[in-house]
């Protein structure tokens, strides 16, 4: 497959940005090789500059549930933007998406928005310690929450990938007050709270990882926070950035029905637009300022253009909810991938909630970061790259879960299965996998 007109453009960009991207989990890091660059989307397919088609299984890393270029997003950002695109001011449209959003999201009575998944996290943990007066957040390896700094302590997704859990310029102090503990390990967070229950100010945690690729919370786990974050005063946070609207119209707390105090939302809610979200009871919620003394502030918070895009995204999702669809398609993809290792003789695992899926190249089901660490990420790199020179666009990492959309289709799927199929019996048989 040619993709040198992508090679070219990565060579450009590597002049004028570091490491030729906007973020570290588009830049090949742990597949090796040059990332693609695209021209154009449309639906579940992305193009890129040399029309090469792929189909995509990123997504934008989540936010294209509905698929690119949806027309009702497209028609509602164009007349967003044809009558302004920032004011800087109210607009009723802020009020219009809070409102999806409150009726969407079980635990969720007030919301503020902003502009990323990361200002979402990192206001919410500020809120968390404001609202408690309190000062250690408790996160779990492996999870994800944005470039937070406090919270860059054992990340997940690119950190984990480059294999720079802790990043430079994160002081001691500041990541002294977090905590972080085993996913999945209830009696380690029953500890915590032994030894320094009256200082944890909340616990954040992804309900369903996606960031050491696709780990679902063990039965009791969620419950088991809820109940000691409760007993002993913290606020549980949910950060459903990746999760919300994507596993179920109300997110994880609606699927395992368990409601957090905080929930925090990016990703899908902006419809692919720069917009995050955090939200949760109405007499937390009012101690953000300037309704309390809780400072959060953003010039583009909320804005137009990024508000349309959203609205547009979630009344499709609730006038006319995909997740029996996307279960199937998910079912079926999940069916093909095991059939698919397990024919070609590698140990591997599946772990799946609706269009969230991971295949683990580790015959150990996932629970957590230590068991994450151990897959075999060569093998996933030539999985990755075998694909991708059949027109199949993975995730270019073990720690991230793929995602697919509404126009997604079976075919799709089974194209999907039959490239994956030569890819893994290629990769036991030789190693190498030759190009289509
Ligand atoms: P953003 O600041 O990237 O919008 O959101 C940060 C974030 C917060 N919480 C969760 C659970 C997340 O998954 C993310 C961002 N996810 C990564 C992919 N796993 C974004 C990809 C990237 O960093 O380029």
């Amino acid at each position: 497959m040619n993709r040198s007109r992508s090679i070219q453009a990565f060579a450009e960009a590597r002049r004028m940005m570091p490491g030729g991207v906007n973020s570290p989990a588009r830049a090949f890091g742990a597949v090796g090789g040059d990332p693609v660059f695209f021209r154009r989307a449309e639906g579940a397919y992305l193009f890129d500059l040399d029309g090469n088609r792929y189909i995509d299984y990123i997504g934008s890393w989540g936010p294209m549930i509905l698929g690119h270029c949806d027309p009702r997003v497209v028609q509602a950002v164009q007349a967003a933007a044809s009558r302004g695109t920032s004011f800087g001011a109210p607009t009723e449209a802020e009020t219009e998406l809070a409102a999806l959003i409150v009726e969407a999201v079980p635990s969720v009575e007030k919301v503020r928005l902003v502009n990323s998944g990361t200002e979402a996290t990192m206001s919410a943990i500020r809120l968390a310690r404001g609202y408690t007066g309190r000062d250690v957040i408790v996160k779990f390896a492996g999870n994800y929450h944005g470039h937070v700094d406090s919270l860059l302590v054992a990340a997940g997704s690119s950190a984990a990938t480059l294999a720079v859990p802790d990043s430079p310029g994160v002081t001691a102090g500041t990541s002294r007050d977090t905590l972080v503990l085993k996913y999945n390990d209830l009696s380690a967070v029953e500890r915590a709270f032994a030894d320094s229950g009256s200082r944890i100010a909340g616990v954040i945690l992804e309900p369903v990882v996606g960031n050491m690729g696709c780990v679902l919370p063990l039965p009791g786990f969620l419950e088991g926070l809820r109940e000691l974050t409760q007993r002993h005063g913290a606020l549980l946070i949910f950060d459903e950035v990746m999760t919300g609207f994507r596993v179920a119209y109300g997110g994880a707390q609606s699927r395992f029905n368990v409601l957090p105090d905080l929930t925090t939302l990016g990703k899908i809610v902006g419809g692919g637009l720069p917009l995050g979200a955090y939200g949760g009871r109405a007499e937390i919620m009012d101690h953000v300022l300037p309704a309390g003394k809780v400072f959060q502030a953003g010039t583009l918070s909320g804005n137009p253009v990024a508000t349309a895009a959203g609205i547009a995204t979630l009344r499709a999702l609730r006038d006319d909810p995909p997740y029996e669809y996307l279960e199937q398609l998910g079912h079926r993809l999940a069916q093909g991938l095991d059939a698919a290792a397990s024919a070609a003789g590698i140990p591997h695992s599946i772990a799946r909630v609706g269009s969230m899926l991971t295949l683990f190249f580790n015959p150990q089901a996932v629970t957590d970061w230590e068991v994450a660490d151990g897959c075999d990420r060569q093998r996933f790199a030539a999985y990755f790259h075998g694909l991708l020179a059949r027109g199949v666009y993975m995730p270019c990492s073990q720690f991230e879960a793929l995602f697919f959309s509404v126009r997604h289709t079976p075919q799709d799927i089974d194209q999907t299965v039959a490239a994956a199929t030569e890819v893994l019996q290629a990769l036991t048989e030789g190693g190498e996998v030759p190009e289509p």
